[in-house]
């Protein structure tokens, strides 16, 4: 049992208010996991993989209107609607308890209350942040084991009377005597809060990812945020990778890519050039603060990866292919007719005798896909065949290039920003395609702000400022900022950058231009390579000049439509993202005339 004064009242309170017939205090270990995965087995909410073709692994298929993040139902709870921020969706802390109270009374009826604490991050580090998820579910508990870090020496530290962030979280769907399960509870209502002040988090309703896996965007992006603004430090929706070219120190880089953008894919970067080595750091969440030497350091607060399997396959991303060849879990993913996991790109052609996400026999006739197109796989960072040798560090690694990109079909491949404020203007200035990630309309073009529209727990002018704040500090020795996109698209819609391994050679860009060693070609909107600096030998041929174009009328649009989006932010909008398109719009108009 773990002795812990505060974690003591909350199982008291919870059970309390949520009447489960019975309450298990997780303690972590793989017998645990081993006896729940079971459990899920015999409740029809897993299928055992073929143990020949996939050890140790499972299947699970949600409910049809479970599948995704619901943006539209995630709220921040802050006192004042003005440290939500305009981007948020706000509610009063009061009100938003007074519903939550009623919603979650008596809603694990009939199920078992789960305690799960955990770390986000190392535990020594500095920046931990240890939390609780109070769930009736065992998926979520199981992907929470392979997501953070659980077990003893973290139980240890709530012994010691650490203190954590409780996260209450239910599926909605209360039992009554003698009612039998579904194979995926959950309830149409859903309700993804956040309480910045009192550092809580409450979800109702929902089964799937980051709606009910709380240490991840709820409290690593969202509630960190908070924290992270209050106390000089960086929560940021970015993978961190180690890339060390032929011959050369190693190099650490963070990017910035909205959901379903291509973080998992770039973090695992096997690179296309000789001579080169990579190395994963994290996946999908940076916490970033300047250390005493002035250097920017990022870590991976997480333990696991929960992407997106869709496209994932030895051609594009044999690092993930093989950390999933055994100890994984699947969701939404299609069987094939000898028990393993199949979904769209993993092979040319579809295996006969698939059986979709939906539980259907499926054909390519079917008409639709037959894994959805948020199917995602749960895997411990162990497993990656390719971890850089400093991703457990608690002092996490210095970064020597921060970028930002997304999904779309008319910006530069890449651009360097020629000062700070710009960078910061970069990430501000971040739009792309929305994607299957979250509820919602796909492949419309939003703006995402750092990425972090969906995940910043304030106001976006606020965090804009605590960007610019970094630049202004005393010391400090920044990394270089770049926008990347890897979707630029011809006029025929074609993609005109093949992706994936091939990004080294941007990266390659990159880093000579961390090192001084490439003059660039300076435009209005930063600075793109010049054509001999690229390394594109042995690759499928690509248009340089249109990889790179962005005619000046395009840029002065960019440049209103922004001016437009950052009004919303009022004066807690920085100055300087106005003085940046300023500086923009002359050069734009001066080489346009
Ligand atoms: P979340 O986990 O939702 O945050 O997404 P993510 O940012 O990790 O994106 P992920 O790496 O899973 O990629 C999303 C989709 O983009 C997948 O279908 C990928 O195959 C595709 N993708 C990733 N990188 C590239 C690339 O370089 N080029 C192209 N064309 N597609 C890519
Ligand atoms: C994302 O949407 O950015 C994800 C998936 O990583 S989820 O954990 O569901 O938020
Ligand atoms: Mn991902």
């Amino acid at each position: 049992m773990i002795q812990n004064a505060k974690l003591d009242e909350w199982i008291e309170k919870v059970k309390a208010l949520t009447t489960p017939d019975r309450v298990v205090v997780c303690d972590g270990t793989p017998e645990e996991y081993a006896r729940l995965c079971d459990q899920l087995v015999d409740k029809g909410t897993f299928v055992r993989l073929n143990p020949e073709k996939r050890p140790n692994s499972f299947a699970a298929f949600s409910d049809p209107s479970d599948v995704a993040r619901v943006e539209d139902r995630t709220f921040i709870c802050s006192k004042s609607p003005e440290d939500a921020g305009p981007t948020n969706n706000w509610k009063d802390p009061d009100e938003m308890m007074a519903i939550l109270g009623e919603k979650f009374r008596g809603c694990m009826q009939g199920r078992t209350l789960y305690v799960v604490p955990f770390c986000m991050c190392e535990p020594d580090s500095k920046l931990a942040m240890f939390g609780v998820e109070f769930t009736d579910s065992e998926y979520v508990v199981v992907n929470m084991h392979l997501m953070t870090r659980m077990g003893p020496n973290i139980t240890a530290r709530f012994n010691e009377g650490i203190d954590f962030c409780p996260a209450v979280h239910s599926v909605g769907a209360p039992l009554e005597p003698g009612q039998e399960d579904v194979s995926w509870p959950c309830n149409d209502e859903k309700y993804i809060c956040h309480f910045p002040e009192i550092r809580e988090i409450w979800s109702y309703g929902s089964g799937y990812g980051g709606n009910a896996l709380l240490g991840k965007k709820c409290l690593a992006l969202r509630i960190a945020s908070v924290v992270a603004k209050e106390n000089g430090w960086y929560a940021e929706h970015m993978l961190i990778l180690a890339i060390t070219p032929a011959k050369r120190r190693k190099f650490y880089i963070a990017a910035a890519f909205p959901s379903g953008c291509g973080k998992t894919n770039m973090a695992m970067l096997k690179p296309n050039l000789v001579g080169w080595t990579s190395g994963v750091v994290g996946d999908d969440i940076a916490w970033m603060w300047p250390d005493e030497e002035g250097r920017i350091r990022a870590l991976n607060p997480e333990h696991g990866f929960f992407g997106i399997a869709p496209m994932t396959s030895y051609k594009t991303n044999p690092v993930m292919m093989k950390g999933l060849r055994e100890n994984a879990i699947f969701t939404n993913v299609a069987l094939t007719e000898d028990g393993d996991v199949w979904w769209e790109g993993q092979t040319d052609e579809p295996p006969a005798g698939l059986m979709s996400w939906k539980k259907e026999e499926w054909t390519l006739e079917s008409g639709e896909p037959a894994s959805h197109p948020n199917a995602r796989f749960t895997v411990n960072i162990r497993s990656c065949p390719m971890l850089d040798q400093n991703a457990y560090k608690p002092e996490g690694v210095v970064l020597d290039a921060i970028l930002f990109g997304g999904r779309r079909g008319d910006i530069p491949v890449v651009r360097e920003a020629q000062s700070w404020n710009q960078g910061v203007l970069f990430g501000a200035s971040l739009s792309s395609e929305t994607t299957a990630a979250s509820v919602g309309q796909t492949g419309k073009l939003r703006h995402d702000p750092f990425a972090m529209l969906p995940f910043c727990g304030y106001h976006m002018g606020d965090y804009f400022q605590h960007w610019i704040e970094l630049g202004k500090q005393e010391g400090v020795r920044l990394p270089k900022i770049f926008y990347v996109n890897w979707f630029k698209k011809d006029e025929d819609g074609s993609l005109l950058w093949p992706g994936y391994g091939d990004n080294i050679r941007i990266v390659d860009w990159i880093l000579k231009r961390v090192q001084n060693e490439a003059r660039p070609v300076e435009r209005a909107f930063g600075n793109v390579p010049q054509k001999s600096d690229l390394n594109l030998e042995n690759m499928p041929k690509v248009d340089v000049d249109k990889l790179f174009d962005m005619p000046d009328k395009d840029v002065l649009v960019e440049v209103e439509g922004l001016r437009d989006y950052f009004a919303q932010f009022g004066d807690r909008c920085p100055e300087e993202l106005f003085e940046e398109l300023d500086k923009i719009q002359a050069i734009a108009q001066s080489e346009e005339s």
